[in-house]
């Protein structure tokens, strides 16, 4: 399944030059400036519990087309995000000539990274080619993607936000505050949780993981409020909103579960307890007493807040490593280790938002069509009007 109005590839290998991101759909006359997206790309950077290579990279966008004097032209932007890490791997990813002198492949696969399948699946023997681009480096691509994405449906009053509640088998307690304000507080926190009383606790998870070699893994809640309803189609499978967002979710790197409201929680409960029943006010319109449902029916967007969690899985790269099998000799041996990040949730979180809004602004697009911001913005208009008489 694909976005249906913006396209956009990533390229890049973790240690190569850099990354590489064009996204083609975004509206002319949108106006954008690298600090918008750098400011996001600094966001995915932060998070206790990474490993060493955020001390390297300070990622900042190179805008190479599609922006002028500030605003979007309508064209494809490319941006580029380069590797300072590159300098230390220059012989090891060279594009021309040979491995240097003593350089070893590597040959003992880490389970649950796709280093073996990947290896298998492209006959390469020496599976830092597989790592190299199955590496969450690449989600700094999406971020960026995500930046302008975010940017654009801020012109409609759509906020995307995050925070995580469950890191490292330990879940945050629920605090009785509104979406954004758990975003809010989210962002002053290390761990990206909205309880600061919680930090140095969750800190201490981490720390103790880290001493024994183990990562962690976590759940996050990602959001979109403001989102007018009517995005998204019940008409055909893949025109399905719920479907679309579980899938860029479910694609980044590390997550194995995405739910949608409450989720796989609605196969316990009646269905007076699922629902959320409807509601009309004259100064509101129509509104549910309750978001059970996660702001989606029948794969159209209903008007109450999106909400999604996601669950991440630990990172795979061990300290302790697992039993794995070098591919070389087939012996039974330790898996692969090198550097690496305890815990990446918090960074995820940034990067589930990304996506979130990458899906969001391709709906919108497609539900008001148009080429330049003053008529989709005319036509949001006209649409929120006959919401408000409908
Ligand atoms: C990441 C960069 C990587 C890792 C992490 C995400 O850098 P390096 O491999 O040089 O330490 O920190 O990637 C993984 C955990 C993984 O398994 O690939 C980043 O920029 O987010």
């Amino acid at each position: 399944m694909s976005l249906k109005v913006l396209r956009f590839l990533t390229a890049g290998e973790s240690h190569g030059k850099g990354l590489v991101a064009i996204v083609e759909g975004i509206p002319a006359n949108l106006e954008l400036n690298p600090e918008d997206i750098n400011r996001e790309l600094a966001r995915r950077q932060k998070g206790y519990g990474r490993g060493g290579r955020m001390k390297i990279e300070k990622d900042k966008v190179e805008i190479i087309s599609g922006i002028r004097f500030g605003k979007t032209l309508g064209s494809p932007i490319a941006m580029a995000i380069w590797n300072r890490d590159y300098e230390n791997w220059k012989e090891r990813m060279a594009v021309e000539g040979k491995a240097p002198e003593g350089y070893k492949p590597f040959t003992r696969p880490r389970p649950g990274h796709a280093d073996l399948a990947g290896g298998i699946k492209y006959n390469q023997r020496d599976l830092r080619n597989i790592l190299e681009r199955s590496s969450a480096r690449e989600t700094a691509a999406r971020v960026a993607v995500g930046a302008i994405c975010k940017k654009f449906l801020s012109e409609f009053g759509i906020k995307i936000g995050s925070y995580v509640r469950v890191l490292g088998g330990y879940r945050v307690k629920d605090m009785p505050l509104d979406l954004w304000s758990r975003h809010l507080k989210a962002e002053q926190s290390e761990v990206r949780i909205p309880n600061p009383l919680e930090d140095n606790f969750v800190k201490a998870i981490i720390d103790k993981a880290k001493e024994k070699g183990e990562t962690l893994g976590g759940i996050i809640e990602v959001f979109a409020l403001n989102v007018p309803p009517g995005l998204g189609s019940h008409i055909q499978w893949d025109k399905r909103l719920d479907g679309r967002i579980a899938q860029a979710l479910m694609s980044i790197q590390a997550i194995k579960g995405v739910e949608i409201g409450s989720g796989f929680e609605t196969g316990f409960l009646p269905g007076s307890k699922v629902m959320d029943e409807i509601g009309w006010k004259e100064n509101k319109g129509y509104f549910r007493y309750t978001n059970r449902l996660g702001g989606l029916e029948g794969g159209i967007t209903n008007g109450e807040p999106i909400v999604v969690k996601v669950a991440m899985k630990p990172i795979p790269t061990l300290m302790s490593p697992l039993r794995s099998v070098d591919i070389n000799s087939k012996e039974e041996v330790k898996a692969m280790k090198e550097r690496s990040d305890v815990t990446a949730v918090p960074a995820a979180s940034v990067v589930a938002e990304a996506m979130l809004a990458i899906v969001l602004a391709d709906a919108l697009l497609e539900k008001l069509g148009g080429d330049f911001m003053e008529e989709i913005k005319e036509r949001f208009k006209l649409y929120m009007e006959y919401i408000k008489s409908f």
